[in-house]
């Protein structure tokens, strides 16, 4: 393989860059396109070069896996100098994705012309950088501030018809890529040549611009959207070479910064888990045909995400009411699409045409796949199974959607249990992206295989976890609650808890999420459990829900809330039934409550590994950024205390 080809058509030189898999802008891609400059520059013939992209993808950006090395030569703000100092002008023919450097490579051509399916953009704030290569610089310059300040402080690439509006491309083309763009660099030779990006001008943006701006980029609760905005500003009111050095100096600056090593630790860790080493060469059953059993918010989250991916439904309810209301579930996850502009009216009769609902099971004789959503009690579920081994075919995948029971319990008895599996969605099905696979000891390979296609074709994270109460994320969520209890009772108050969590970067501390979303949950699994002999310890959970308070639908939990209202008011109701488990009252910093609830997480984390209930520590790393609200760019537990 070649890294770099020219091809001659005619007085267009036609350079060809093939960097699988997705053409990362390494070292030698910076010297070779610094070199090809060069040598293209000294040949007379050539009038203009086109810069195409072999494979599925333009440039996507700087080799992600060199930022954790010293910078080497040629520097990539130099290799698009370079381009845009040619004596022929460069277009940039950009198809899959510009991205990151590769978008500033392309803004170092004097034209960019892309297919309608391409997509440009400067996602760098996302691996806790800034763009590097003249994004924070050239990009204000080329399609003014405004499109500037959204595209870098998103980090949200534009889709090709948008980025032409934006004015970030110069036309969309259909048809052959290379060929459309020898014919644009032909036509652009007779007509008036535009200025090099980098010479256009600038006027500068009122005070309040910014500071608007500067709200909107703070929300993303790390540094790196706000240093790109100081950037951008930086950009607007000084010349092109001191805003490139100091853009230049911010980069360097983020790129050793934790915050980027955690950003790109999930980043790789997202790449490698849906195709997992152990399952390569492993055939997935097909999933086509999709039965759902339950039509409550799980199953028909279940069902909404599958469809939308373009299943065929069957959706089992146990009478015709019930169905009803689980086909009208369905129906409000597409309502709340087209209301979001996502989708058409058309579009969403289509979706539901898709999704048939029933109460007779025979009907399922022809599924691929059928996903139990019903209420998580062993004996419901049980029946649910024996009634799927008589009528479904004896390869289609069985998968239970529970979150704390034990897989194999519910399986038992089931004939031809190879086809097993459980498979935990979160809630809202159609939103959230974790999914944990859990296979049991008799679950045959391709249907593990056939858990993580699904994850794919949903756009979910699948992670595979092994059997053991609350799998990866609700055991690692229990110990995260028992040790801000354990805080509580050492005199820490919860709303200081809550908000060193809330510092740290979650959403929200683990006392308001657990009123927001009703204690009564995990309550009732502690009682179960008690009832079947078990040894759990009274939970000061347990002291409030005995007391009525369940969280915000009682009125009050953790917290007192004001009639409708989310406001969480430190309640002495909660003190009074207390008293007796706290012991005095502690200060104890933000950063060490955080500490000591994270390092919790780990600990647990490092159990799960050891028991070899989860593979590996970006897994764990995983569940917790995609199921738990653990802030991104703090890595994931095991990251953020060393474990990973
Ligand atoms: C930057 O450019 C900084 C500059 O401003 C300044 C510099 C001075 N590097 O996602 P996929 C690997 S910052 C290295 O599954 P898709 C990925 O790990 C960069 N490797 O493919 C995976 O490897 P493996 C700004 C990379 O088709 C394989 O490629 N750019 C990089 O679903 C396939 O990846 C970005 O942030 C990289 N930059 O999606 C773009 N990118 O096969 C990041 C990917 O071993 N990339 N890999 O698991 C993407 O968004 C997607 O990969 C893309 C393709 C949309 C391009």
């Amino acid at each position: 393989m070649t890294l770099l080809t020219v091809r001659r058509d005619g007085e267009i030189a036609v350079v060809t860059l093939d960097n699988p898999p997705v053409n990362a802008i390494s070292e030698a891609v910076r010297k070779g396109l610094y070199d090809l400059a060069e040598r293209l520059d000294a040949d007379p013939e050539v009038r203009a070069v086109v810069l195409i992209c072999a494979g599925r993808t333009f440039l996507a950006g700087a080799d992600v896996r060199e930022f954790g090395k010293p910078p080497v030569e040629p520097h990539l703000p130099d290799v698009v100098d370079r381009i845009e100092a040619a004596e022929t002008p460069w277009v940039a023919a950009i198809h899959g994705a510009a991205l990151g450097g590769g978008f500033e490579i392309a803004m170092g051509c004097r034209f960019r012309v892309a297919v309608d399916s391409a997509r440009v953009g400067l996602p760098e704030v996302t691996l806790g950088v800034i763009p590097g290569a003249s994004g924070t610089v050239r990009t204000p310059r080329l399609a003014g501030i405004e499109a500037a300040v959204d595209l870098v402080t998103s980090g949200k690439p534009l889709p090709a018809a948008k980025a032409q509006k934006a004015g970030l491309i110069d036309a969309v083309v259909s048809g052959d890529l290379e060929r459309e763009a020898v014919a644009f660099a032909r036509a652009a030779l007779d007509a008036d040549m535009p200025l090099p990006v980098s010479k256009r001008p600038l006027a500068p943006m009122p005070e309040d611009f910014w500071q608007a701006a500067r709200k909107a980029a703070s929300k993303a609760g790390h540094q790196a959207p706000l240093r790109a905005l100081d950037s951008l500003r930086f950009a607007t009111e000084h010349g092109f070479a001191d805003a490139m050095a100091h853009e230049r100096e911010t980069f360097l600056d983020l790129r050793g910064s934790d915050e980027a090593a955690a950003l790109r630790h999930v980043f790789f860790a997202e790449r490698a888990a849906p195709k997992p080493a152990a399952l390569k060469g492993i055939e997935p059953r097909p999933f086509k045909t999709v039965g759902v059993i339950g039509g409550g918010t799980m199953g028909a989250g279940i069902a909404g995400a599958c469809r939308e991916a373009g299943m065929e439904i069957l959706l089992i309810e146990r009478d015709a009411e019930a169905v009803s209301r689980g086909l009208a579930n369905v129906g409000k996850i597409f309502d709340g699409a087209v209301k979001r502009g996502r989708l058409t009216e058309e579009g969403r009769a289509e979706r539901m045409a898709g999704v048939r609902g029933s109460t007779d099971y025979a009907e399922l004789s022809q599924a691929d796949l059928v996903i139990e959503a019903v209420f998580e009690e062993i004996g419901v579920k049980r029946a649910v199974f024996a009634e799927l081994g008589r009528v479904c075919r004896a390869d289609a995948v069985l998968a239970t959607n529970t979150s704390y029971l034990d897989p194999c319990a519910i399986a038992e008895g089931l004939p031809n249990p190879s086809r097993f599996i459980g498979l935990h969605f979160f809630s809202p099905a159609h939103i959230m992206k974790l999914l944990e696979i859990v296979p049991t000891p008799d679950t045959a390979p391709d249907v593990l295989a056939t858990g993580f296609a699904l994850g794919r074709a949903l756009n979910k994270m699948p992670v595979q976890a092994g059997i053991c109460e609350g799998f990866i994320g609700n055991r690692i969520l229990k110990r995260y609650r028992a040790e801000a209890e354990a805080l509580v009772m050492q005199g820490v108050a919860i709303s200081e808890i809550d908000a060193a969590m809330r510092d740290y970067g979650f959403r929200m501390g683990p006392f308001e999420a657990q009123d927001l979303g009703g204690l009564d949950i995990a309550f009732l699994q502690r009682e179960g459990a008690r009832a079947a002999g078990q040894e759990v310890p009274e939970t000061l959970g347990d002291i409030l829900v005995r007391a009525g308070r369940k969280g915000q639908k009682t009125g009050g939990g953790w917290y007192d809330y004001a009639e409708g209202a989310r406001t969480p008011l430190p309640s002495a109701a909660v003190t009074e039934l207390l008293v007796e488990r706290i012991s005095g009252t502690r200060d104890l910093p933000r950063a060490e409550i955080a500490e000591r609830l994270v390092g919790a997480m780990a600990e647990e984390g490092q159990a799960i590994l050891d028991e070899r209930i989860a593979q590996a520590p970006q897994d764990i790393d995983l569940v917790e950024v995609h199921g738990y609200g653990f802030p991104r760019w703090k890595g994931g537990p095991m990251f953020a205390t060393g474990a990973s």
